[in-house]
């Protein structure tokens, strides 16, 4: 028997969130629930054919006349259609600046008494929430929302903090699929990316905004390559990239640093790290450390954010203060130069996902939510 049908609202594109949205959809559709993305571009994590998933693309209205087309309006007109015609149950918004506050117009728009659940990611809570303009907005679709849930205990005491609201916050983490068949240990490409077989590799990934702090993590590169043979990988591409590109040619490093750009198989570059870079000064999980912990990568984070709720220091990597460029050289060193630790922290971030972050484990949270919030009997949600 088909389950609820839950709309999607997500940013498609390469990010965190598009991936959470994305794979959730996927694994609620294998628990035969009806999905329906709702979004200008096919989710792009989305790759196989589901017969119960549905993509409603939005497309923006490009009159003369407005010289900023209203995306926000088409999202809202697109949703509201959606959930009358598809007579959906809940609408699931992740972000609440616009999607949430979308999905409440929409649901005022519609025919149906559908429920609003919002999935704060972090940006809209972290960078948009302090700008005093979208502040007031973000606090009504907060408290317009049927159920609300953060990705880190961080974002959540962030979001009470910022707005200081009285809303029940829910707090699910982030997830991976770890049944996902992996790609071996391809040899091969290390030779293709021109990196020596004892050489070792550091890698970063992002989208290279400002927030991500890869200056620091070229700074930290700069101390590790003079004491450990090693070439750094940069994957991502995004508004900082130039900035880094110039401080890589003034730091002398250009041999040592391979730009690779935006990359879909970041699996088979994790495969061939040793050790993975997240400096961030803002981040509110980290779904990068999840990714990486996953393949057995040791991972060094800043103390920011929902990232200790990922790495245990002296456990399954390391935590370093926000520009602590010494400690956090020195950390990765030490790693890089003795195999028996490192073999123990690696074995250690495969078990502390298979432990927490499955994706099985976390979406019954999820699924919970769903359920309290239909069905007010079950839970606190009325
Ligand atoms: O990190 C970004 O800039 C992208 C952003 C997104 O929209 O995907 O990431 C946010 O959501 C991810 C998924 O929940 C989190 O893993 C990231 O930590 C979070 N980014 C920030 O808080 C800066």
């Amino acid at each position: 028997m088909m389950n609820k049908k839950i709309g999607i609202v997500c940013y498609p594109t390469v990010g965190g969130s598009g991936v959470v949205a994305t794979e959730l959809g996927m694994y609620l559709a294998e628990q035969q629930y009806e999905v329906h993305f709702i979004s200008t571009t096919m989710p792009f994590r989305l790759k196989r054919l589901y017969p119960n998933i549905y993509f409603h693309e939005v497309e923006v209205a490009n009159y003369p006349v407005f010289k900023h087309p209203p995306y926000d309006l088409s999202l809202a007109n697109k949703i509201a259609e959606v959930v009358d015609r598809e007579e959906l149950d809940i609408i699931h918004a992740h972000y609440a600046i616009p999607h949430a506050i979308c999905s409440i117009f929409a649901k005022q728009m519609s025919k149906r008494d559908i429920k609003i659940i919002t999935t704060l990611h972090g940006t809209d809570i972290t960078v948009l929430g302090i700008d005093d303009s979208l502040q007031n907005m973000i606090r009504f679709a907060i408290e317009e929302s049927d159920a609300v849930t953060a990705v880190s205990e961080s974002l959540k005491q962030q979001t009470i903090d910022v707005f200081k609201t009285n809303k029940q916050i829910e707090v699910i983490h982030n997830f991976i699929d770890l049944t996902e068949r992996v790609p071996e240990n391809d040899e091969g490409l290390k030779n293709m990316l021109g990196i020596p077989e004892d050489e070792k590799v550091l890698i970063h990934i992002s989208n290279f905004r400002k927030v991500k702090r890869v200056d620091q993590v070229i700074d930290a590169f700069s101390i590790v390559s003079e004491h450990v043979p090693s070439k750094l990988l940069l994957v991502g591409d995004g508004p900082e990239y130039g900035k880094v590109r110039s401080k890589v040619d003034e730091l002398n490093l250009n041999d040592q640093v391979i730009f690779l750009g935006r990359q879909d198989n970041i699996q088979a570059l994790l495969k061939i790290s040793d050790v993975k870079l997240l400096l961030s000064e803002k981040e509110s999980f980290g779904l990068v450390l999840l990714e990486a912990m996953s393949q057995g990568i040791p991972c060094i984070g800043t103390k920011i954010g929902g990232i200790p709720e990922v790495i245990e220091d002296g456990y399954n990597g390391y935590l370093c203060e926000l520009g602590d460029i010494e400690t956090i050289a020195h950390k990765t060193i030490n790693l890089l130069s003795d195999r028996s630790l490192w073999h123990k922290l690696s074995t250690h971030a495969r078990q502390h996902v298979e432990q927490h972050f499955q994706t099985e484990q976390v979406v019954k949270q999820y699924e919970q939510l769903y359920q309290q919030m239909t069905e007010p009997s079950v839970g606190q949600y009325k």
